[in-house]
């Protein structure tokens, strides 16, 4: 890690995480580890060919400042959060308010003020920190429900940059935004930007609607363009466009990785570990209740308990990323999914053979892309996800036409990949009927389905994703 005081960039990424966290060692000295999540996932490759510059909280919770850094070639300028802010803006107002009112209220969302005013003054931190960074007539994007009120503050400091922000986590529909005390305030942070950018159309459609009604515009075009998928309004002198750009990941590094004699020969040894089973099923997720996991293995419990999966020949494996574990509904969740895995394991497993494999930690990206190969049925499905990189990541692993993807139909990326067994979450009996298919699909139907997804996956990439988007930015 060296310093890289003093520079400013043409192309600045500005997010709530860095790519990296930074720790404090045993000795005070800080220690730097690559931090997971989608969203670093879908950047750090296309950042890194840019060579531009990345603002963002390295995870240590200090208000002392820290000098920017160069980490394997990308500029990193670290926005540093004392420990309060970290509980009012992250923990409280990001996590607690934004995600789940914005992933349908899965849980209830909790409206405080002080939060609110943390987010206002955390957000004009990260405004003032960019600001610092970008080069004159540069081009900053702004990632994520975190920072959506960095847009307008930026522009109010640096009239002179393009602004372009894209959101990862569904837009909610107009009624539930309504819900929101500050709705307005975040609507105008947004409209700050020459670009706001959606997973989905639906999203950028809510968006219209909303600032029309609460921003003050005028509409230029009143939809999002079916072909286009882009519509256009009236702010002020300015005019902002808004569209859809869904997501995806580097298909080809998947790709390669999988192909890969060490991945084959791991993956080998994972089915050797799990017991030679005839079928393997994997859930991959961040800890959220999200992603469905509680569901998922209620629907194995209930597939075990009818006898249509024989724990003796089919196994499950549940990696289970640590994530947010501050935040309560999180620990709660903790503990529900934890008792289920016991309760399946007491009811179905024997001694040394489990029926269900769960592992609370993450795991390298090359044990990632083994897990991947040796699974037989990829199980994806969240009670509603942006776009959701997991299902991607599996299919561009399957060069072989293996496997089969269980997918839900509330993730964004369902509207790609529609060769999947597409089911609604909230229909247990759809899902269970899902996996069954899934298990037990004929190999020329399990090979006709995944060479359609991989089509997909690989002619639309993460690079192609994030082109497109800089391309609707400049051309705005
Ligand atoms: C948000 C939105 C949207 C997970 N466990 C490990 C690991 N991961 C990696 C996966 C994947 C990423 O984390 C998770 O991405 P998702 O897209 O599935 O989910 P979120 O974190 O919720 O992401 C989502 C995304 O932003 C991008 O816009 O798709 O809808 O919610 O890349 O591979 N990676 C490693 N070890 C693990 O144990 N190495």
């Amino acid at each position: 890690m060296s310093s890289g005081k003093g520079s400013t960039a043409d192309f600045v990424v500005v997010a709530n995480r860095l790519p990296v966290d930074l720790e404090r060692g045993k000795d005070g000295e800080i220690i730097a580890k690559r931090s997971p999540g989608g969203l670093v996932s879908a950047l750090e490759p296309f950042l890194r060919s840019q060579q531009g510059a990345w603002v963002g909280w390295p995870g240590l919770t200090e208000d002392s400042k820290l000098d920017p850094f160069e980490e394997d070639g990308l500029l990193l300028h670290p926005v540093m959060l004392g420990a309060q802010d970290v509980e009012d803006y992250y923990e409280g107002f990001s996590n607690s308010t934004l995600w789940p009112l914005y992933h349908d209220v899965v849980m209830p969302p909790i409206f405080d003020r002080a939060w609110w005013d943390a987010y206002v003054r955390v957000n004009q931190k990260f405004a003032e920190a960019t600001a610092a960074v970008v080069a004159e007539g540069g081009t900053v994007w702004i990632q994520d429900y975190q920072l959506q009120l960095v847009p307008k503050l930026l522009r109010e400091l640096r009239p002179d940059v393009r602004i372009g922000f894209f959101l990862h986590i569904p837009f909610p529909p107009i009624e539930l935004f309504m819900q929101l005390p500050w709705r307005t305030e975040i609507i105008q942070g947004l409209l700050g930007a020459d670009l706001v950018g959606f997973h989905r159309p639906g999203g950028a459609q809510n968006f219209l609607w909303l600032a029309r009604r609460l921003g003050g515009v005028e509409p230029m075009t009143t939809a999002v363009g079916v072909r286009t998928k882009q519509g256009l309004v009236q702010h002020g002198d300015r005019s902002v466009k808004v569209g859809a750009f869904p997501i995806s990941i580097d298909s080809q590094q998947f790709d390669t990785l999988a192909r890969s004699r060490d991945t084959e020969l791991r993956a080998k040894e994972i089915r050797e570990e799990l017991g030679n089973p005839k079928r393997i099923m994997l859930g991959v997720d961040r800890l959220d209740y999200t992603k469905g996991i509680e569901l998922r293995l209620q629907a194995i419990r209930e597939l075990l308990a009818e006898g249509r999966i024989d724990p003796e020949d089919t196994v499950m494996v549940q990696l289970a990323t640590p994530s947010r574990e501050r935040v309560e509904h999180y620990k709660q969740m903790r503990e529900d999914i934890e008792r289920e895995v016991g309760r399946i394991n007491g009811e179905f497993g024997k001694i040394g053979h489990p029926a269900v494999h769960y592992l609370h930690q993450s795991v390298s990206k090359q044990e990632l892309v083994a897990f991947y190969t040796a699974a037989d049925v990829m199980v994806v499905n969240p009670v509603r996800d942006g776009m959701n990189l997991v299902c991607k990541e599996y299919v561009a692993c399957r060069h072989d036409l293996g496997g089969a993807l269980v997918l839900s139909e509330m993730a964004g990326a369902a509207a790609e990949l529609t060769s999947a067994f597409l089911v609604n979450p909230h229909d247990l009996e759809g899902v269970k009927d899902a996996i069954e298919a899934a298990l037990i699909v004929n190999p020329a139907e399990g090979r006709r389905r995944m060479r359609a997804l991989r089509r997909q996956v690989l002619t639309h990439d993460v690079d192609r994703w994030a082109r497109s988007f800089l391309e609707a930015l400049h051309a705005s």
